[in-house]
């Protein structure tokens, strides 16, 4: 690859409706599109870090610091063969595992564009349509919440995740499971719980749960072991997933059964690829998770999806689900009940509109070697 140059962009898109975890209700995100420039061809990627340092350690304006101070430079400084070879140097500075994502995945968007083939065609990818799920988030009351969860049943989504957090747990599934007793259903507790509260989420076994996302804290593998252990339902493993050596040390300890793979949060599609492969030989299944991207970093969610590996519904929605006016053209919708159909065009296969871009701009910066 031969970069001529690469641009950032942080850019903030209010929400449809808010989106409350067990951690914060947010109203907008805030985010960083990435470009790479080859040849007049442009390569897409998004930073999914997000303003606070809530979900992970990274936020955008720490991802654009390291970004421009360290990987761009080194982008221009040493002849960089491919998204892979990018990766690989990257490891040398620690962490920012988000902001290398970020990166890495402009340069895979530049390389299929450059083949003229659709990137899940560059990652061997096995399938036109994925399995779409919608991410629910903690409302107001319970009747809103199932009434929530009735709207995207409406829509056509055929999973639903409940977002899960002390005194918002038992009653809120019980009451989806009553409503809707074959739907499938899963939680997320992003971290929110401790092991003194095992006999709360022991009681979420009846729900016939696909999975319980990340009870505990992100380095608790222990406690996840131990907890996993007394439960029925298998438990799933998102926030504790680094990188290829914290899954397996995850698997190895019995900490949980599913993985929940994000690009952004193991540091790029290459180490996206070791924990896919390493699941896939061990009998783990994944899924992909979701960051509340923009139709860029979804279109890149899609294309990563098609892996053989991704055997569960994914937190992949529609565009409309998140924002009224998402990034890209067209829009992402679903393509039938549950499916999302992946665009076949170069690369990404979705065009990135300027003038949204530009509208949902806070700062832009441009960089040549
Ligand atoms: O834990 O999966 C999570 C969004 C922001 C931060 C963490 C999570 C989420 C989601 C959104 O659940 C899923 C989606 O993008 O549809
Ligand atoms: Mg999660």
């Amino acid at each position: 690859m031969t970069i001529e140059r690469i641009e950032m962009a942080l850019l903030k898109l209010p929400y449809v409706h808010f989106f409350e975890t067990s951690f914060s209700r947010d109203y907008d995100r805030t985010f960083i599109i990435t470009r790479v420039f080859e040849d007049g061809i442009c390569g897409f990627g998004e930073v999914v870090a997000e303003a606070a340092p809530l979900y992970s350690g990274e936020t955008t304006e720490g991802a654009w610091h390291v970004l421009r101070s360290y990987l761009i430079p080194m982008v221009f400084r040493e002849k960089i063969g491919g998204p892979e070879e990018f990766a690989a140097k990257a490891k040398r500075f620690r962490g920012n595992l988000m902001a290398k994502a970020g990166l890495e995945l402009a340069f895979w968007d530049l390389e299929a564009k450059k083949a003229g083939i659709p990137l899940k065609k560059l990652y061997g990818g096995v399938r036109d349509e994925i399995e779409a799920g919608v991410s629910c988030g903690i409302e107001n009351s319970i009747p809103e919440l199932v009434d929530r969860v009735a709207g995207f049943l409406g829509e056509g989504y055929r999973r639903v995740k409940l977002k899960i957090k002390p005194g918002w747990d038992v009653a809120a599934c019980a009451a989806v499971r009553e409503k809707y007793p074959d739907i499938l259903l899963q939680v997320d507790a992003n971290g929110a719980y401790r092991l003194a509260d095992k006999e709360t989420l022991k009681k979420l076994d009846p729900f016939n749960l696909l999975l319980v996302e990340q009870p505990f804290a992100p380095y608790d593998l222990w406690d996840h072991a131990k907890l996993q252990k007394e439960m029925k339902s298998a438990l799933c493993l998102d926030e504790s997933i680094l990188s290829l050596d914290t899954t397996r040390a995850a698997l190895e300890m019995g900490s949980c059964r599913i993985i929940n793979i994000k690009v952004g949060r193991v540091g790029g599609p290459s180490e996206m690829r070791k924990i896919h492969d390493y699941c896939q030989a061990s009998g783990v299944p994944v899924w992909c998770g979701g960051m509340l991207e923009s139709g860029i970093g979804r279109a890149h969610n899609l294309h990563i999806a098609t892996l053989p590996n991704f055997k569960l519904p994914n937190d992949l929605s529609a565009s409309r689900r998140y924002y009224r006016e998402d990034l890209i053209d067209p829009f992402i919708e679903l393509s039938g009940p549950g499916k999302i159909r992946v665009p076949d065009g170069p690369g990404i296969g979705v065009n990135p509109v300027e003038d949204r871009i530009s509208k949902a701009t806070l700062k832009h910066e441009a960089f040549k070697p």
